[in-house]
């Protein structure tokens, strides 16, 4: 026996005891085809692929420290290979032959310590895969300076099988270019969830701790795919309930779950908490009976969860108590927590998103970066501002937010919406991979040209090391996790560019598609072309041409019309984002108006301010134009609306006929999922386009452009209909009275 195979023997465990381990529910489902699965289905390899891979990666040796992370990652690898080689991985691992895969860390597997793999330079989280000849034989090698690297290593060499690529040579060294990557659940203690459309939560608060649900751990398996190493667990609208006694039993539960996947968990809390749990008669961030309150806390919180992540705050904002309540600022807020946090190494994630709905305010999308970048410099090292990719609030197109490369001294993360909320929801096919693109891509010109977001908050525009990304997760407790097949896409890709924000959202796209459903190029063509092209469909049949904000109260579906009063601030309305008028169209935010534009770097500031130079996708939402302004496509501003309106409804249309011509690629129960969301998404793009149109020709009078058919119902038809129930959305059916208002065909 060769001295590789006796070294090998010596650190691997004795695969049988593995299976002694609770396989989670994934891998036995009897639902194959529910979409439960997600994009790590492990469907058998055929053909020739199943032949090289066989030659490739026939024998599995784990490294001897068996953490549960290396036990998570072994399973991962044995349910992998043996769903796509069809045939179970040996239960004794005798290396007799080329095809070995060794895995496991220096540490912890002493044949991998002599071998020079190139680990130095990647950090805790990173790893290699490399094919090696050790003593003769032919082996792979998947290793990371931790456990967790290697449990990465091993989904991405999974991926390689799941896509179809050679399997070696392999020579792939990869380590995340953002630390912390993180899912925001907007999920209350009652097991509904803030603008979430995949059902309730999946955190069953009432079984916790005593009973821990298969899902987590397969919730966790997805999220460790794609490098997600952090959850916050609640909602940010937050219950003051999380931080007592009861509920931190529960979270620690879900910790101890968590923790073998490499993701720890993070809470947000109440600013008020020391009044309502502490019994404090104040929050305030100076006074010293609340910084030893949230001292006691934090020490609390950490005997129950030793690696507990840290806060992320919403404050002063939406009617959440926070530090203006107290006159002081939001870096006094923030640090506050800070202080308490950092003897443990834990971070504050604090929400930029700071706005008072007041009615003299000039500008909302002002607001954040007045209050935010006056304060560069003054929140403490465990700070990360988390600032969303646009000023506004996650609509279907905004310029990125000011304040990326305006606080170089500074930690910012982004915070993107996975959720749809602005989107369609549940029901439309959108991918979000080229929303994050293009944000992540966006050049803020804070260093001169290349200060894009992604340099931002990757650390390396200012040196930064803590960094952080954040997407507010769309996963629930619907049987295919996000609602629809699709938007399984915008959690895959949401982990993938959190690792690398300089992938590419179409490679992305086709590796989702290639693990989601098949290899096929007569499948994955279409499909990728018609998600590269979803956002920008949603975009046109709903805000087009920097249009932003005018959705229905539910935020689904049009609402134009929706203008301030009595019962709803300016800046929740929509009349005061397309500051439609008799003359024109859009918000001015040049000098002449709000002077937004200041607020970006002088190179960007001129652009956006330019009429000739501005973007067309963002014109209306720097200027406001006559509806008459000649684009450069040649046709007027009123003419262009309506085309990109006309022009949204088509791209669906094709999307739905793209899809019905692929059923033989689909089993029939994702397809005829598929199917029906692409022609309720139909309806809604048909929907958006009358209303938008009815509603914006009464204030244009113009007429349209030859060709375009009129809305068939009126204004008023339009205004009156109303969903009233929709999943996710706070305050449902409030805003429709059962009455007999018409509904729009
Ligand atoms: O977009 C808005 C949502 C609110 C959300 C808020 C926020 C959690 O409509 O539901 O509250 O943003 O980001 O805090």
């Amino acid at each position: 026996m060769s001295q590789f195979i006796q070294a090998a023997r010596r650190c691997a465990t004795v695969l049988g005891a593995t299976a002694l381990l609770t396989l989670p529910a994934l891998s036995a489902t009897a639902h194959a085809n529910d979409g439960y699965r997600i994009w790590l289905r492990y469907v058998s390899v055929h053909g020739a692929w199943l032949h090289r891979y066989r030659r490739s990666a026939s024998e599995l040796v784990p490294g001897r420290a068996r953490s549960p992370t290396l036990s998570a990652a072994t399973e991962e690898l044995e349910r992998g290979l043996s769903g796509m080689l069809g045939r179970p991985v040996p239960s004794e691992p005798a290396i007799t032959r080329n095809g070995a895969i060794v895995l496991g860390t220096p540490h912890g597997t002493p044949l991998l310590r002599s071998l020079h793999l190139g680990l130095r330079t990647l950090g805790k989280q990173g790893y290699v895969i490399r094919t090696l000849q050790i003593h003769g034989h032919r082996v792979t090698v998947i290793a990371g300076n931790t456990d967790v690297g290697v449990l990465y290593g091993v989904f991405r060499f999974l991926r390689q099988m799941q896509t179809r690529q050679p399997l070696e040579p392999l020579a792939i060294a990869s380590r995340p270019k953002i630390r912390h990557r993180v899912l925001d659940f907007w999920d209350n203690l009652n097991g509904s969830v803030e603008r979430g459309y995949a059902g309730d939560s999946i955190w069953k608060w009432r079984e916790l701790p005593e009973y821990l649900s298969p899902r987590y751990i397969d919730f966790a398996r997805a999220c460790a795919s794609v490098g997600i190493n952090g959850v916050v667990l609640n909602n940010v609208n937050a219950s003051p309930w999380i931080v007592t006694p009861l509920y931190l039993a529960k979270v620690a539960a879900l910790a101890n779950v968590l923790r073998p996947y490499g993701i720890r968990v993070y809470l947000t809390v109440p600013f008020s908490a020391p009044i309502t749990v502490g019994k404090l008669s104040s929050a305030d961030p100076l006074d010293p009976a609340v910084q030893a309150w949230w001292r006691t806390k934090v020490a609390e919180i950490y005997r129950a969860v030793p690696d507990f992540g840290g806060f992320l705050m919403k404050a002063d904002s939406e009617g959440e108590p926070g530090p203006e309540n107290y006159g002081r600022t939001q870096a006094q807020g923030a640090n506050l927590l800070a202080r308490a946090l950092a003897p443990y190494h834990g971070i504050v994630m604090w929400r930029a998103f700071v706005y008072s709905t007041n009615p003299h305010s000039e500008d909302r999308v002002r607001q954040s970066y007045d209050i935010f970048k006056p304060l560069d410099g003054k929140f403490d090292r465990n700070v990360i501002v988390q600032v969303k990719n646009g000023p506004l609030d996650f609509q279907p197109r905004e310029p990125f937010h000011p304040l990326f490369g305006a606080m170089p001294h500074t930690h910012l993360m982004l915070e993107l919406e996975i959720t749809k909320e602005y989107l369609g929801q549940q029901t439309s096919l959108v991918y979000l991979g080229t929303l994050y693109e293009e944000v992540l891509r966006a050049d803020t010109w804070a260093r001169g040209p290349g200060s894009t977001v992604a340099r931002v908050i990757d650390g390396s525009l200012y040196g930064q090391h803590d960094t952080a990304i954040a997407g507010v997760a769309n996963i629930g407790s619907d049987r295919n996790w996000c609602g629809s097949i699709f938007n399984q896409s915008n959690w895959y890709v949401f982990g993938r560019l959190a690792w690398n924000p300089d992938a590419s959202a179409r490679t992305i796209a086709a590796q989702w598609v290639r693990m989601t459903f098949t290899n096929a190029a007569g499948f994955v063509r279409p499909v990728v072309r018609m998600m590269m092209g979803s956002r920008e469909a949603v975009v046109d049949y709903s805000d087009p041409l920097g249009l932003a904000s005018q959705m229905a109260g539910t935020h689904y579906g049009p609402g134009p019309w929706i203008a301030p009063s009595k019962h709803l601030p300016p800046d929740w309305s929509d009349t005061y984002y397309s500051r439609a008028n008799a003359e024109g169209i859009g918000f001015d935010r040049t000098a002449s108006g709000s002077d937004a534009v200041a607020q970006y770097a002088p190179h960007v500031a001129a652009e956006f301010a330019s009429l000739k130079h501005c973007p067309e996708n963002l014109l209306l939402w720097f200027h406001h134009v006559p509806w008459t302004y000649r684009l450069a496509s040649g046709h007027t501003v009123w003419d262009s609306l309506v085309l990109h309106y006309v022009r949204g409804v088509a791209a669906v249309k094709r999307m739905r006929s793209t899809w019905r011509g692929l059923s033989r690629y689909v089993d029939p129960r994702r397809f005829q999922l598929t199917s029906a969301f692409l022609t309720i998404q139909l309806h809604e793009a048909q929907w958006w386009r009358d209303a938008s149109i009815a509603y914006f020709h009464s204030i244009s009078h113009l007429p349209l452009p030859p060709g375009v058919a009129p809305p068939p119902d009126s204004l008023k038809a339009y205004e009156a209909f109303c969903i009233p129930y929709l999943e996710g959305t706070p305050g449902n059916g409030a805003a429709c009275p059962p009455d007999d208002a018409p509904v729009p065909r």
